[in-house]
């Protein structure tokens, strides 16, 4: 980080001890300096080797998780732990996997860390043992061989470590990639815009870090961020500080990952005070049936959004920025002030304080430039795909309370991690609805479930800026009508998902069920459940 970054973030931090001003002297320089045109690093973008390059998954027979250095900021190797694979002669970091929906995948993971680890495929269905969590997490030097079929649509999915209490850390130190299922419907969609990978078919990995003084990557938590979880004071995407893109006039699909570790973001493209239209087209288990006009959506850790932007819609050259819109991420917290918070460390609001950079706080992400260009004349298809017909279960629904111990120790229905227990069993084949309260005095917490993609029935108890975004009257917002595998759920809300047990895996299967923010999956907001045979 440069020293007028250091400063800047110092008087946020100043200013929210003093005042609570924090959010709004950080806002003002961070606009300054985007009026100085500081966003001047060029977006990383997957290429023939190296970070994010793309690979067919049934090439790649290894990854080997290993510590090397990486210039995350210009100039400045900081130690990163990457998932390396070596395909025809190339040396790819966190490779975009590519599949087709029945692929064969393949593959030994080897484990140079020097702790535990293990590979999750986010979003994918799979049986326990390739599903990667903390029970098969292998030690230092030891390895572990997937072998698996791809089950699943077409989508963006990703894969991230998955071991007990230190995958918020290793995620941090730089183990993300993504894996990119195609189908017809997408090379289809492909064909009538014209879209080209890694030109104009973009994945936007955003991620917030910071940075100690020699550009180091840090991940220290304080007290606070045991309970808040991390918050960095950069928003890094593709793992580039300050970003820039060049761009025609014409349409961009961004494949967004939060791979965050516990931030939301609120994200709009904006043309100075002017947001744009852009249409929502996947989420986290792919295309909607139909495309989604939206100026803004939320999106919180681990979340996929795939949109598409026109930017024959801008006007004139002025850049586009894409950015998060401020937005209050625990809005019951002056209630909360009122009835006194539980315990030391307990305090949401000191948690809120805590942090790098505020959570809900205005931020511009991405600079993008508007060069002239060839004319485009293309327009998004009104029918994308079609989704698997939603079958909700009848009777009630189970009831899984997320909330947090006196201690400030986070945890669903009042139950922390013990890799022993399986406190909820489903029977295969069977369909069940999930009630996800969100205690009142909370935080926005983005559940997460394996082994199964689910549907959004309703929303209740929305916070006002998050009802404001649904397009149904039961609370729906524009990403519910896709198939989700983790839904942020707000303080105070309630939301009804639509489970289908239904997998090729005989035998019991057990799987997680946790947050997503991953300081909280850490100390314990996860369950184990069983889907028995
Ligand atoms: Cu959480």
């Amino acid at each position: 980080m440069n020293p007028l970054t250091r400063r800047m973030f110092l008087a946020a931090l100043t200013g929210a001890g003093a005042a609570g001003l924090g959010g709004l002297l950080w806002r003002q320089s961070v606009f300054a300096a985007m009026d100085a045109g500081q966003f001047t690093n060029r977006l990383r973008l997957p290429g023939a080797s190296g970070l994010y390059a793309p690979v067919a998954a049934k090439d790649v027979k290894q990854i080997t998780v290993s510590e090397l250095n990486f210039e995350v900021l210009p100039k400045l190797p900081s130690p990163f732990w990457a998932y390396v694979a070596e395909v025809g002669g190339k040396r790819l970091l966190n490779p975009t996997l590519l599949a087709r929906p029945g692929d064969q995948i393949k593959l030994r993971m080897v484990n140079r860390l020097k702790q535990p680890t293990i590979i999750h495929w986010h979003g994918l269905t799979n049986d326990e043992r390739n599903d990667g969590f903390g029970n098969y997490q292998v030690d230092r030097g030891k390895s572990f061989d997937y072998a698996f079929t791809v089950w699943n649509r077409a989508a963006n999915y990703w894969y991230h470590p998955h071991p007990h209490d230190i995958a918020g850390e290793q995620a941090y130190k730089g183990l993300a990639g993504l894996l990119i299922v195609k189908d017809d419907d997408e090379e289809k969609l492909d064909r009538a815009l014209d879209l080209a990978a890694g030109v104009t078919d973009i994945p936007l990995v955003i991620q917030d870090r910071s940075f100690n003084f020699e550009g180091k990557l840090e991940y220290k938590l304080a007290r606070e961020q045991m309970f808040a979880g991390f918050l960095g004071e950069e928003i890094l995407v593709n793992l580039t500080a300050r970003p820039y893109f060049d761009a025609a006039r014409r349409i961009y699909r961004f494949r967004i990952l939060n791979g965050s570790n516990a931030r939301s973001y609120r994200l709009a493209f904006a043309q100075g005070a002017r947001l744009l239209d852009y249409y929502l087209i996947g989420t986290d288990g792919g295309l909607l049936e139909q495309p989604q006009k939206l100026r803004e959506a939320f999106i919180g850790a681990a979340q996929r959004l795939d949109v598409l932007l026109d930017l024959r819609a801008a006007s004139g050259n002025e850049p586009v920025f894409l950015k998060s819109l401020a937005f209050d991420p625990m809005h019951n917290e002056s209630v909360d002030e009122k009835t006194g918070t539980p315990g030391s460390g307990a305090d949401p609001h000191a948690a809120h304080a805590g942090g790098g950079l505020m959570d809900g706080m205005e931020m511009p992400l991405l600079r993008i430039n508007i060069k002239s260009s060839a004319e485009y004349k293309r327009q998004i298809p009104s029918q994308l795909s079609q989704l698997p017909k939603l079958a909700a279960a009848a009777g009630e629904p189970r009831r899984l309370t997320l909330g947090h111990d006196r201690k400030g120790n986070w945890n669903i229905n009042g139950w922390r991690f013990n890799m022993h227990e399986t406190p909820v069993t489903v029977r295969r084949g069977t369909r069940e609805t999930w009630l996800l309260q969100n205690n009142r005095a909370s935080m926005p917490h983005p559940m997460h479930i394996h082994g199964f993609q689910f549907r959004v029935l309703e929303r209740r108890d929305s916070p006002a800026q998050v009802k404001a975004l649904a397009t149904r009257n039961n609370g729906l917002l524009p990403q519910d009508f896709g198939l989700l595998d983790t839904v942020l759920v707000w303080p105070g809300e309630s939301v009804r998902i639509a489970l289908d047990f239904n997998h090729p895996f005989s035998g019991d299967q057990t799987y997680m069920f946790h947050c997503h923010n991953l300081e909280h999956e850490d100390t314990g907001m996860m369950i184990g459940y069983k889907v028995a045979d």
